[in-house]
């Protein structure tokens, strides 16, 4: 099992912080700190481009002397409360200081509380140990959480319903670039993966969408290779802890290996055959979109022209535009399948709102994005299903029952990645990883319960 938390045999010692801020290039170091001396805050410091700590501690004003004594950690509560209490005192708060005191185990009395504190949350059975999805830096090889973030800050993981597509046949293109690795792909299937926050929207596939120009991998697991972007392989490869998961949809059997075995670009894929779950057609293409974003899901986007107003520009600018995109227009002309009955849209919400709203193109990124919402919280909050073994019932009931038939089966897996982007101090793009650790067990329905009586 993987230890987490600072890892002190890295750590410098005394000297030798002290020997790096008398090394370090004297220049640039200072005219960094020059910079920054104007905006002395925590903000501002993560802006700039500091790249140690000394140089973070002397752009607030702390003798270059001096900082090696940080080493201590001791030392931070000596320095820091008497600067604190003069810049109040400046400010003309008026704080009685007697009541001030350390909330560390420096300080034995408030120990004792907090110890007492965690003991009584125990009993309770508030604290727990389990796995849990947590932002992960794979190069500094523990969590990341908001304090050792350069950018990102108050972002979690953002969980998806990764859809597979098992492709029947690939584009000419992919297939000269895969034949290389035709042996390791004996005997496997090969999917597509999708990521997705509308399960239940599964049945109105009619194609899948690549970003022509983005670069995707096959990646291999045990017996399956999934085609996606290596930023999402990434984030797969750690929702395992142990290595070997028991549990059918965790990919990537061990933890931290991504095993690429070719690589394409978006166009490679281009008329590929691939058969989408759950959708009325028995197959359908992968076809290009130029809005995919490399840094969001797997980069590989599922259809659903009924209810998604992007998704329906795209396949009605595709049909009209085949021979510019080098489709053929039938590709992008499976009629849309009615699946959610809205009360404001009817039954086809994504071409309903794209009419009123006159909008013309892909490119309307505005009005698409208007759209999206309207259509979303319509179908949400007010939508019926019309379709699959759920139909007549509510989209808010049915989505959860959608998306867990899918992970049984095998069709689908829970994916995780960061909400947006957050990058570590270490300069690291963090991932989602499932980590054991202790957390608090705040929030559930019963304790809520309990606590509003
Ligand atoms: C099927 C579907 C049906 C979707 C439907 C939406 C509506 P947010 O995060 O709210 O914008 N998506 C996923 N990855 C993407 C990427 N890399 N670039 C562009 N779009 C991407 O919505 C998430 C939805 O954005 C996902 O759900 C996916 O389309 C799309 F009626 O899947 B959806």
């Amino acid at each position: 099992m993987e230890e987490f938390g600072p890892n002190f045999e890295k750590m410098p010692s005394p000297e030798e912080i002290k020997a790096l801020s008398e090394t370090m290039d004297g220049t640039s170091l200072n005219d960094n700190v020059n910079e920054t001396k104007s905006k002395k805050s925590k903000v501002a410091a993560k802006t700039v481009p500091l790249k140690y700590q000394a140089q973070i501690m002397m752009s607030i004003g702390i003798p270059r002397e001096d900082v090696h004594k940080f080493a201590d950690a001791a030392y931070w509560l000596k320095y820091f409360p008497p600067v604190c209490q003069d810049d109040c005192s400046n400010f003309g708060l008026a704080i009685d200081w007697r009541r001030s005191f350390i909330t560390t185990d420096a300080n034995p009395f408030y120990d004792s509380f907090v110890r007492w504190q965690m003991n009584r949350l125990h009993e309770m059975g508030k604290i727990k140990f389990g796995e849990r999805y947590t932002i992960y830096s794979v190069k500094d090889g523990q969590p990341c959480m908001d304090h050792d973030r350069q950018s990102g800050e108050g972002l979690g993981p953002q969980e998806y319903t990764a859809i597979k597509l098992e492709v029947i046949e690939l584009a000419e293109a992919a297939k000269t670039k895969a034949e290389v690795v035709k042996h390791t792909l004996e005997g496997k299937k090969v999917y597509f993966v999708a990521a997705t926050l509308r399960p239940e929207t599964m049945y109105g596939q009619t194609s899948c969408f690549v970003g022509p120009k983005i670069e995707y991998g096959m990646f291999v697991d045990q017996d399956e290779v999934y085609i996606c972007t290596p930023r999402a392989a990434k984030n797969m490869a750690y929702f395992t802890i142990y290595g070997l998961s028991d549990i059918r949809y965790q990919t990537f059997h061990e933890r931290g290996e991504i095993r690429e075995i070719a690589s394409f670009v978006g166009k490679d894929f281009i008329g590929s055959r691939v058969k989408a779950p759950l959708s009325q057609y028995p197959e359908v293409r992968i076809l290009p979109m130029e809005t995919v974003l490399a840094s969001k899901g797997t980069g590989v986007v599922t259809s659903v022209p009924s209810d998604s107003p992007d998704d329906f520009a795209t396949v009605t600018d595709l049909a009209k535009k085949a021979a510019y995109y080098g489709i053929e227009a039938s590709w992008a002309s499976l009629p849309p399948i009615p699946i959610i009955s809205t009360p404001t849209y009817g039954d086809m919400a994504a071409p309903t709102i794209v009419k009123q709203m006159k909008i013309q193109s892909p490119k309307d990124t505005k009005l698409l994005a208007e759209a999206k919402e309207a259509v979303y919280r319509d179908g949400f909050y007010n939508g019926v299903m019309l379709i699959g073994k759920y139909k007549g019932e509510k989209v808010e009931e049915a989505k959860p029952k959608v998306r867990d038939d899918l992970l049984k089966s095998g069709e689908a897996f829970v994916y995780h990645e960061p909400e947006g982007l957050v990058i570590s101090r270490s300069a690291d793009e963090c991932i989602v990883a499932l980590c054991d650790q202790w957390y608090l067990d705040y929030g559930e329905a019963e304790w809520k319960a309990r606590t509003e009586k």
